[in-house]
């Protein structure tokens, strides 16, 4: 299939919070390189991005801070926008889906579905709070996690063991905001039937995409091979695009449901405002010439390979091409997270780093999680930035620069005869068109840079080898040689980095004087400066990032983290029941195990453990070894020393950390999760008897 256009879309963030370091790592770095890498080839490219301002995370926000859904949408989406601006996300339209005429589009999108009979309505029970009167949805529902016990996770997520769930397994769930016991109540909603779609869906996805990214086809798969299952496209909810059918007051479309169709309705948008430039929307969308791909975070991958198509194919519009997902960017070690303030936000990045937008750009397609997750730690960041930008790509064009400027009075000096090694070095960068443009089109964006800075390697090495500083003591023709193709070698380095590193290619096209003209068709030749030509101001490219600059982030983080774990112990300690009891048990079962009182001689941390307190017991039998993974929980253990404590004396021994252990210590375990060490309150013999 020829293309002869290419609609790119990047998933529209949430406007509930700051964009960060993840989202322009997963998303809208790598759309922009290749929007822009593009355009330098001269092919028609739309743009599109936008803030989802519907669903649950904006009206979460909006409650925590204390303000309108509205307000928060507003200061956030400016924010947004503002960003991505900053950090030369090239986007040809910014839009939103509250704006009037994404409401229209996508509501008469779901009429269209509705009318021609694409949707299942069924009725089914779901958590209710009978004292706000409101259904909950998954985010907003909260309780004990089946699995790891932890209070407080989610009705979709346990953010402390990172189990998936669904808001029925909560043990205890209750309202998020009010702390409310939930309730059930049946309601009616509209399904999207995507097990209608099974076949259709295997057939394009598993036959003829083979050459999507093995995460994003991998996904894809795993969802077909475990069957599709009808979705739900509405939600009980007061904010949102209602849903325009008789008997649906109070409901709204599922924000998954309008959010993909505002890459439609932005393109409608932009183009209804600039019909010359960027003709008709439905070109970009319904005709086979348009090749259009999707730029998104793995968690998005389910609902652009398969809900989004699935409502594109019922209403007959162009299916993605591709949809190049990145796996997530961790921060330190940790999941980065909105909420828990887990992230380094981009307007905040810019207060600390002005001016350095293409620092972060660098390192974070340098560290591309394109095929994994990654970390992203503030020690690479300032190693890539010393020992790559600075050291290398930096340093190579201020030496050609100042040493143009100290002998040859800033103009690019004649080229004399070339030497063996100047022609080996000049074939070193022949093929770094091609290469860089088989890595761009693969979407291989991590080592597309590697390329681009491996050229800088080349001239960097180039100076290094040929002095021209020592060269201009005794030959000013080698002199002139050597820094035409230094100057060269700058020129291709301008045009080479620029899908990348925008900001730094600008100002080296500046200071190289660059013919405008010149442009990606152009990579590979040295004869981009004409000789004679005067360069503009020189000043350097990268700059070095002090020790303490890193350190002032480090310190961000602790403190955040700390403010955390405060949070975490208090919102458990809050919302706090005791488990439910136990299946019924009979005395005899309880007999089984016999529970002693001993006295506690000696407490101590066993060596090299984290968890386990070596307890020697007089247990009125001649006494007792018992080891108990309670240290976290005792700073100081020796407090337990002289207490008489209950233990378990029929339990197999058992062996840790080269240790006999022989037998449990009882203790309670509290809100927080802390394990507190059962005493007896009045003196009794040791070894009496429990029951
Ligand atoms: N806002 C989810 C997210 O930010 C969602 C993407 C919508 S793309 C149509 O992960
Ligand atoms: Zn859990």
């Amino acid at each position: 299939m020829q293309f002869n256009r290419t609609l790119i879309t990047a998933a529209l963030p949430y406007a509930n919070g700051a964009v960060h370091i993840g989202h322009l790592a997963g998303v809208y770095v790598p759309a922009d390189i290749y929007a822009r890498y593009m355009r330098l080839k001269g092919k028609e490219v739309l743009f599109v991005c936008g803030s989802d301002e519907h669903g649950v995370p904006v009206t979460i926000r909006a409650r925590k801070e204390g303000i309108s859904v509205q307000e928060v949408v507003d200061r956030y989406h400016a924010l947004i926008k503002r960003s991505f601006a900053d950090f030369g996300i090239s986007f040809d339209i910014y839009s939103r889906t509250t704006s009037a005429i994404h409401h229209q589009f996508a509501s008469d999108y779901f009429r269209a579905m509705y009318d021609a009979g694409q949707f299942v309505e069924e009725s089914s029970e779901q958590f209710y709070d009978p004292e706000t009167g409101h259904f909950l949805t998954d985010r907003n529902i909260r309780g004990e996690c089946p699995r790891c016990h932890s209070l407080g996770a989610y009705g979709d997520q346990c953010e402390k063991c990172g189990a998936t769930l669904s808001p029925d397994e909560l043990i205890n769930p209750y309202n998020a905001e009010t702390g409310n016991a939930l309730a059930k109540k049946e309601t009616k909603h509209w399904y999207l039937p995507l097990d209608q779609y099974q076949t259709w869906l295997e057939d394009w996805i598993l036959k003829q995409h083979k050459e999507w990214r093995p995460n994003v086809y991998g996904q894809c798969k795993s969802w077909l091979d475990g069957g599709l299952r009808p979705r739900a496209v509405t939600r009980d909810l007061d904010w949102g695009i209602p849903v325009p059918v008789e008997g649906a007051d109070g409901k709204v479309l599922y924000v998954w449901f309008d959010a993909p169709i505002g890459y439609i309705s932005n393109t409608k948008e932009l183009c209804e405002a600039q019909p010359e430039k960027y003709g008709n929307w439905e070109k970009w969308w319904k005709q086979d010439d348009t090749r259009m791909l999707h730029f998104i975070g793995k968690d998005n991958i389910v609902f652009h390979c398969i809900v989004f198509p699935v409502m594109l194919k019922a209403q007959g519009y162009n299916l993605p091409d591709n949809v190049p997902s990145n796996e997530f960017l961790n921060l330190e070690g940790d999941k980065i997270s909105t909420s828990r303030n887990w992230a380094v936000w981009l307007n905040e990045y810019l207060d600390d780093f002005p001016g350095k937008q293409d620092v972060l750009r660098y390192v974070l397609t340098a560290n591309a999680p394109e095929t994994k997750d990654n970390d992203f730690t503030w020690a690479d960041f300032q190693a890539r930035n010393n020992n790559e930008l600075v050291a290398i790509y930096g340093n190579f064009i201020n030496r050609a620069l100042v040493l143009t400027k100290k002998y040859f009075d800033g103009k690019v000096p004649a080229c004399g005869a070339l030497t063996d090694y100047d022609k080996a070095t000049i074939e070193e960068f022949k093929n770094v068109k091609a290469t860089l443009e088989e890595l761009l089109e693969n979407f291989r964006f991590r080592d597309a840079l590697k390329e681009a800075m491996n050229l800088a390697r080349v001239g960097n090495k180039y100076l290094a080898d040929t002095e021209p500083w020592k060269l201009a003591k005794t030959d000013m023709d080698r002199t002139a040689t050597v820094l035409h193709v230094a100057l060269q070698i700058a020129a291709n380095l301008a045009v080479a980095f620029e899908p990348f590193l925008p900001f730094s290619s600008a100002k080296l096209k500046q200071m190289l004087q660059m013919d405008e003209a010149i442009g990606w068709e152009d990579l590979g030749r040295i004869d981009l400066l004409k000789e004679g030509a005067a360069l503009g101001e020189v000043s350097l490219l990268f700059e070095k990032i002090e020790d303490n600059a890193i350190q002032g982030q480090l310190d961000r983080l602790a403190r955040i983290k700390k403010e955390n774990e405060e949070a975490a112990k208090a919102e458990a300690l809050k919302n706090w029941r005791p488990a439910p009891v136990k299946e019924m048990t009979t005395i005899e079962d309880f007999d089984k195990a016999d529970i002693r009182v001993a006295k506690v001689l000696d407490c101590q941390p066993v060596k090299k453990s984290e968890r386990l307190l070596q307890f020697t017991l007089d247990d009125g039998m001649g006494g007792r070894t018992i080891l108990s993974g309670i240290a976290q929980s005792y700073p100081d253990p020796s407090v337990l020393i002289g207490k008489q404590v209950l233990f378990i004396a029929n339990f197999p021994p058992r062996k840790m950390m080269g240790i006999e252990s022989q037998g449990m210590i009882l203790s309670a375990v509290d809100a927080d999760g802390k394990l507190v060490v059962t005493t007896v309150s009045a003196e009794v013999k040791n070894g009496s008897q429990v029951g």
